[in-house]
């Protein structure tokens, strides 16, 4: 920290990332009601010491007035935000367009877009360069609040041409860069025609992050197949200049969830479910309804245990929550009618007069709903066909107190690495081998649940969001003094 007037003053932090951790409607010609989003994000960064934080991105809505724009800059800028202003059109190319249709898919093993290729091809340019206008618009913001000794940490991979915009306007800047996604594997990422630019404008950061080893593996290996840079242990060198390549695994908030189960409501709600659902297990699944989450092989594998087990058929319910996400994109309104085609199916198959196998629902649950439903669930379905780490895990984990219930978990999770011993791993692909291993969960004996707990309680707990913020931060500005060292040598 530096000190002033006998202060010490605390290092500031921009955090940059596509959406602000807000949303906002607009009340008025000039005014604006804000709500916070109390995310993984929001309370890890709170949590990083001696850091002074604020955000910058895109607050979700299209401004297109100054009036509005001037009033919206002025109420976030009392929540520490800072906005970026992207108009409909660019939102189109570069969000919905570059981001979820060509970076999303891809980095997740999806491929590039399949459908209407020759159409989607055409307009790969036109969302690149959008995508590019976004990332310069995004580097004009922070250019105009940066202040000398700043850190500034781009999030994820909306962002991909950040650290090279922003290294331009100056050099001296601390730039990392986290991706929250997986880094696919190089053979994956030598398929997208702006595979080179991607790289060499992540690589323009002092510090690049993934959630394991293995995305950092990956990004390396891209690195020296596709530009032919040299790899080292550190991370990659171009001409002398190294590029640290890192793993940081995120963590979350494990206190937060503690101390909301401690709250009379939500003991109260637990009580409530548990009453409703005496008598049968309860397996529990809670996804953005996406692509990768692999929502529809879940059910299958549930169906699946169902037919062989009929002894199970009144003993066990599957409670599926999935928030709708990308609405307005026709292949998530596919996914959305063939998860109902299959939970009525099986509900019409296995579902009796009085009760149903598969209760889904299609919304999103507020936190204190979502805490007493991780407490009152036997076995959590976590099924991801990739995921960069998933959050959803941890929280059940978090939540288990006495119940110590179980994990079925993909190996294709990033969390797979951090909770692995703990859980029961599966090939979310493979449905018999899920159908089994559901099996398994509900039959495991209590010492066996209490050791896997155990384990991945002490991580959940010790690995949390706040720890993963700070030791990014401060490895950024290590990193950095280390680079100033090795150029004055
Ligand atoms: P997501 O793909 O959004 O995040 P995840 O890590 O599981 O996935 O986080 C989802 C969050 O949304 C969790 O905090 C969860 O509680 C909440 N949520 C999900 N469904 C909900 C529902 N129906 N109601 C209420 N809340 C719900 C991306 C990457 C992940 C990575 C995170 C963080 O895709 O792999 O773990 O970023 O880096």
């Amino acid at each position: 920290c530096k000190r002033s007037n006998g202060k010490a003053m605390k290092q500031r932090l921009l955090v940059v990332a596509n959406r602000l951790p807000v949303s906002a409607v607009r009340q008025g010609e000039d005014s604006w009601a804000l709500e916070i989003s109390a995310g993984g994000l929001v309370s890890a960064l709170l949590g990083v010491k001696d850091v002074d934080a604020k955000w910058i991105g895109w607050a979700g809505v299209n401004v297109p007035d100054e009036v509005g724009q001037r009033a919206l800059t002025k109420a976030l800028a009392e929540k520490r935000c800072i906005p970026v202003f992207l108009d409909e059109e660019i939102v189109h190319q570069y969000y919905n367009g570059y981001c979820n249709n060509v970076l999303w898919p891809l980095f997740h093993y999806l491929g590039l877009p399949q459908e209407d290729r020759l159409a989607t091809t055409r307009s790969f340019q036109s969302q690149f360069d959008a995508y590019k206008r976004a990332n310069q618009m995004f580097a004009d913001v922070v250019n105009q609040h940066y202040q000398e000794g700043d850190v500034v940490w781009c999030h994820d991979y909306h962002l991909m041409f950040l650290p090279k915009y922003l290294k331009e306007y100056n050099s001296n800047m601390k730039v990392g860069w986290f991706l929250h996604t997986p880094f696919p594997s190089s053979e994956i990422h030598r398929t997208l025609p702006s595979r080179s630019e991607l790289l060499r404008s992540v690589l323009a950061a002092d510090l690049v992050g993934f959630h394991t080893y293995d995305y950092a593996r990956h990004f390396v290996s891209a690195c020296t197949r596709i530009l032919g840079l040299e790899g080292t242990p550190e991370g990659v060198e171009d001409q002398g200049r190294l590029t640290r390549v890192a793993a940081f695994p995120i963590g979350i908030d494990s206190d937060r969830f503690k101390r909301a189960l401690e709250l009379p409501a939500v003991k109260e709600h637990i009580n409530e479910l548990t009453q409703r659902f005496a008598g049968r297990k309860v397996m529990l699944g809670v996804d953005r309804l996406d692509m990768i989450k692999g929502i529809p092989q879940k059910i299958l594998a549930f169906e699946k245990f169902l037919e062989e087990n009929p002894t199970w058929r009144d003993k066990v319910v599957l409670l599926q929550i999935a928030v709708p996400t990308r609405t307005d994109v026709p292949e998530y309104q596919k996914l959305t009618s063939q998860v109902h085609e299959i939970v009525g199916r099986i509900n019409g198959r296995f579902g009796t007069l009085t009760a149903v196998p598969i209760h889904h629902l299609d919304r999103s649950l507020d936190f204190y709903a979502l805490c007493a439903l991780y407490a009152v669930t036997d076995v959590a379905l976590v099924t991801s066909l990739r995921d960069g780490m998933n959050l959803v895990s941890y929280e059940f984990v978090a939540c288990q107190g006495e119940k110590k219930g179980v994990l079925v978990l993909s190996e294709f999770a990033g969390a797979a690495q951090s909770l692995g011993a703990g859980a029961l791993l599966v090939n979310p692909w493979n449905i018999t081998e899920v159908a089994a291993s559901i099996g398994y969960a509900l039959n495991m004996p209590a010492d066996e649940r209490e050791k896997r707990h155990r384990h991945n309680y002490a991580h959940v707990t010790t690995h949390t969001a706040q720890d993963w913020a700070e030791t990014f931060v401060s490895e950024l500005n290590d990193t950095v003094v280390e680079a100033q060292i090795r150029t004055r040598q």
